[in-house]
């Protein structure tokens, strides 16, 4: 088990804001791209989630005194622009000021994603990511968050561009639903970088005090076995869903080798990438200029090759084993033998966070200061009863072979600063809904009462060990 932290070391919990505000008709909200969707779905309601909208003193506490001194949020861009652009809102506004407020005074420090997945439905309308459009009211809402939010001093453009995209167009999971629309999904990788290195740009030329990054999530992949085959199947799958942002992000260019791989890809499924005059100098200006990175790690893949059709079974239950993947031209998914997986089908490989962790210091110098910015399992906790704190001990041996693959890297000269667990309260998960747990907190999500787990009380063992 670690035993220590670094001193100063940033150590919080991370929630978004649709997965734990609820109240999603209340201050003058406007819809997301969720809200029909979820209701003609059928399975589960974003309210009231964690009720963070009316519950946020409260965890906010909790984290305080459980020894977090970070926390992630995300502002919902329908709170402060109902339509995405035009007059803002000002309860939206206020809330937020409200709830920075809190985090202040409690010694927590908020890091602030301005888009979580949350894209507002008259822009989802209007195609979302893929309309160009979308990037111009994206800059307006960033422009108008940093001029107003001043006592935020840490931001994040967009989180996870290849789960977005990836949910969207390839596995279907999330909406509009598309199955391996190929050209889409590159596409809407491209255009939210581009959104990023604008706002990047934008956030630079106002000499504000503060830094802004934004947020992958890695998964590194790895051959299933050492073949040339099962080897280049690896290095494809790499570039379609790290290689691409992360050139995007810190080159500022796709590198001649990304690009052969992806338009392999795209050639193998009649797929088109379009670039725009201009579009490259942005992301060049941009890439010197994030102040940090962060980095979310959940799992690696093993990949073999494949050449059969495109297909994807996704488990959004929790039934063990139910879940496959293959992409034509790319890969297939599968199982490596001694790698523990998780109700879900997502693999427990610590050693992947320690691998990407290295590879993205030494070839993405411009990375500059990594956070993780979530890592956390998700798991169906017990409720015993009222007085006991619930155990979590699987919680905890994950959280702690991924903090000490953390600090292996960071020994070895990689400049990683923080840890925030995914997540600090049981909350609302997109595709899963409420049986997928990963807080610190746990939430009954009838009452609203909040009850601790063993995994708190283990993060704050190790948040006092910074101060002794
Ligand atoms: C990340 C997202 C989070 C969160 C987490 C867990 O991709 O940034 O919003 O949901 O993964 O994923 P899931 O809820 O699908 O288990």
């Amino acid at each position: 088990r670690v035993k220590s932290l670094p001193k100063d070391f940033v150590w919080g919990g991370a929630t978004a804001a649709y997965q734990v505000e609820g109240a999603t008709k209340v201050g003058g909200k406007g819809k997301t791209m969720w809200d029909d969707y979820l209701k003609a779905q059928g399975r589960f309601s974003p309210d009231p989630a964690s009720d963070f909208y009316h519950c946020y003193p409260e965890d906010v506490k909790l984290a305080h005194q459980y020894g977090l001194n970070a926390i992630r949020v995300s502002i919902a861009w329908t709170r402060i622009f109902p339509n995405g652009y035009g007059e803002p809102n000002q309860a939206g506004v206020k809330y937020y000021h409200e709830l920075f407020k809190a985090c202040l005074d409690q010694g927590v420090t908020p890091y602030v994603s301005l888009h979580h997945f949350d894209s507002p439905k008259t822009l989802f309308d209007q195609g979302d990511w893929l309309n160009r459009q979308n990037i111009d009211y994206f800059v307006k809402y960033a422009e108008f968050c940093f001029k107003e939010f001043t006592e935020v001093k840490n931001w994040f453009t967009i989180n996870e561009l290849i789960s977005l995209s990836l949910s969207q167009y390839i596995a279907g999971n999330f909406p509009p639903n598309h199955h391996f629309d190929v050209t889409s999904a590159i596409q809407a990788q491209h255009n939210e970088l581009l959104a990023h290195a604008r706002v990047v740009n934008l956030y630079k030329s106002l000499h504000l005090d503060g830094r802004i990054g934004l947020i992958h999530v890695l998964q590194p992949i790895y051959p299933i076995t050492e073949t040339p085959e099962n080897k280049h199947a690896a290095a494809l799958y790499d570039a379609f869903i790290n290689r691409f942002l992360l050139d995007g992000t810190f080159l500022g260019e796709y590198s001649d080798e990304t690009m052969a791989l992806i338009n392999e890809i795209l050639e193998k499924n009649g797929a088109k990438l379009e670039i725009q005059d201009g579009d490259m100098a942005i992301l060049k200006e941009a890439s010197t200029q994030n102040d940090f990175f962060g980095l979310n790690y959940y799992q690696s893949q093993f990949i073999q090759a494949y050449d059969g059709p495109s297909g994807n079974k996704f488990n959004g239950t929790g039934d063990k084993g139910s879940s496959s993947f293959s992409f034509h031209g790319v890969g297939q998914i599968v199982q490596k033998p001694g790698v523990p997986t998780t109700d879900w089908d997502w693999n427990i490989y610590p050693e992947g966070l320690y691998d990407i962790l290295k590879r993205v210091s030494k070839e993405y110098p411009n990375s500059k200061t990594i956070y993780i910015t979530e890592n956390g399992l998700g798991y169906k906790d017990n409720f015993v009863s009222e007085d006991q704190v619930i155990d979590d001990e699987p919680r905890i041996d994950y959280i702690d072979q991924h903090v000490a693959a953390l600090l292996k890297a960071r020994s070895e000269g990689v400049n990683v600063q923080g840890y925030f667990v995914w997540s600090l309260q049981d909350q609302f998960s997109w595709a899963n809904g409420y049986n997928k747990r990963y807080g610190l907190f746990y939430v009954d999500f009838d009452t609203q009462k909040r009850y601790i787990k063993k995994s708190a009380e283990w993060f704050k063992e190790l948040a006092d060990t910074m101060h002794s």
